[in-house]
């Protein structure tokens, strides 16, 4: 190093070293010696003698460090940028890091760096060299606590480094940046507004809603949001209690649905809808660490706070089966043209069948010889009770049936469906009343026959010998006909009856 040129050393204090080692009796005067006396001093400082060190006075104050030290450093990166608008993290917390190109006096640091306004929580500043980083071998980080930095919204802040601050070498910090040292960096940026917290607009079933379903199964749970949520974090947000049966998934995102732009949705595996057990209290939660795309999380209680839990119950209950449609339809005049007529009565949902056959009764009575049977055949989104007599002659008619009578078929309320709710015969949503049905009959309007051949208009009709006849009570006799009913279709005589 050379000698000072215009620089004094001055010393302030000193301790008598004679009784050290040999080795270790360092000159204390004289700039030549200067790092080499930081070193000592230090090791002095560790065995805890307190000595006076020199420092550096300049007849120059614009330049307040050696010439040798001509090479000032500078702060190269910031972040934020320096005029930048700042989005604050869920916890208003933004990472505050200046790069420098020398690496820096730590102690330097600590008394250098003033940010305004001041954060409410205690400002830390961690200065990091890393001399293999040639590049950037200096970075401070400016935090509250964990590594990032608590600030308010909607605020200009600056960020000052001092030019106190000084590299390794003892050069000051040439915040300008124009060749000389000792003058301040000034970083200054805006943080964003207060953000839109991610929360739930509505649900389906809604909160305290009593669920009535048929069977085990209800429409999958709706969960409607303000903002699109990542699915990730909300899959992992969501519970339900209880568990329903066979588990649940939960699919999130945008919906052409009427009801929300974005929602969740849970539904069972294997199914759109959710299996669960009537009867029941179950509870929804969509915790505070659900976040939208943005990376913010939900506030729950909607108070404008957030990272709080959302939670939602329902209720589930059986509702009693019921009726959705007959043939014939009550009050019905039926043109009893064929001899047999269908007789279906459309529930709901599956009955249990023996509970139906002890509940039911057709009057005046069926006097078929095949006796009246019953069965339930599941339709697209009913079950079908279906009255017949023996299907090989006709699908699921019942046959005997009188013409110009008045029948009435009633399903008592001990009737019941596969879980042993009781029929809600007169639809007022309470089980365990009967079932009506009342109908006429009549016989057939026209057709016509020619030769041995019926062909009918709009009605079906049955054929006696070569004419055809609207009597059904009679036989008809001829042309393989003998002795056996037969109605004719859309031609012929082609069914015969028994
Ligand atoms: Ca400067
Ligand atoms: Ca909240
Ligand atoms: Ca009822």
């Amino acid at each position: 190093m050379k000698k000072d040129d215009g620089k004094i050393a001055k010393l302030l204090s000193i301790v008598d070293l004679t009784d050290l080692e040999p080795a270790r009796r360092v000159s204390l005067i004289g700039h030549d010696n200067f790092m080499e006396r930081r070193k000592f001093l230090k090791s002095l400082l560790g065995a805890g003698i307190v000595i006076g060190l020199p420092f550096l006075t300049s007849c120059n104050k614009s330049n307040p460090v050696s010439e040798e030290n001509k090479d000032f450093p500078l702060i190269i990166r910031t972040t934020p940028s320096q005029n930048s608008t700042v989005l604050l993290d869920d916890d208003q917390n933004v990472e505050v890091k200046i790069v420098f190109d020398h690496e820096m006096d730590e102690t330097s640091m600590l008394s250098s760096v003033v940010i305004t306004p001041q954060p409410v929580d205690t400002v830390h500043v961690t200065t990091v060299n890393d001399p293999t980083n040639t590049a950037e071998p200096c970075t401070i980080t400016i935090y509250t606590q964990n590594n990032k930095c608590k600030l308010l919204y909607s605020q200009n802040y600056s960020i000052t480094v001092k030019g106190t601050a000084k590299d390794k070498k003892g050069a000051f910090l040439d915040g300008n940046k124009d060749g000389q040292g000792g003058d301040d960096f000034v970083l200054t940026f805006t943080t964003d507004v207060k953000p839109v917290w991610p929360k739930v607009l509505n649900t389906v079933p809604a909160a305290g809603a009593m669920v009535a379903v048929a069977t085990n199964e209800m429409n999958g749970v709706e969960i409607f949001y303000n903002k699109e949520m990542e699915p990730n974090s909300v899959a992992a947000a969501i519970s339900i209690s209880p568990e329903p049966t066979g588990g649940h998934v939960i699919v999130s995102g945008k919906t052409n649905d009427t009801k929300g732009a974005y929602k969740s949705y849970i539904f069972s595996p294997n199914s759109n809808t959710l299996l669960i057990t009537p009867g029941t209290q179950y509870s929804v939660t969509v915790k505070g660490s659900a976040k939208d795309t943005e990376g913010y999380s939900l506030d729950g209680n909607g108070d404008g706070v957030n990272k709080d839990d959302f939670t939602f119950g329902f209720s589930t209950k059986y509702l009693p089966p019921a009726i959705k449609a007959t043939i014939p339809t009550e009050g019905q005049t039926v043109e009893l043209s064929a001899y047999c007529y269908p007789i279906h009565i459309d529930f709901d949902r599956e009955m249990d069948l023996d509970s139906i056959n002890s509940a039911l009764t057709i009057s005046p009575p069926n006097t078929s010889i095949l006796g009246l049977k019953t069965r339930m055949v599941q339709k697209s989104n009913v079950y079908e009770l279906q009255l017949y007599n023996e299907e090989i002659m006709s699908q699921d008619h019942v046959c005997i049936l009188t013409t110009g009578a008045k029948y009435t078929v009633t399903i008592k309320g001990t009737a019941k469906d596969k879980h042993g709710n009781f029929l809600d015969g007169n639809n007022d949503g309470t089980g365990g009343d009967d079932f009506v049905l009342h109908f006429s009959t009549v016989a057939p309007s026209s057709c016509s026959c020619v030769g041995n051949v019926c062909s009918c208009v709009g009605n079906v009709c049955s054929c006696v010998g070569n004419s055809c006849s609207s009597d059904i009570g009679l036989g008809c006799p001829l042309n393989g006909c003998s002795g056996y009913w037969c109605d004719c279709q859309s031609a012929g005589c082609p069914t015969y009856r028994i």
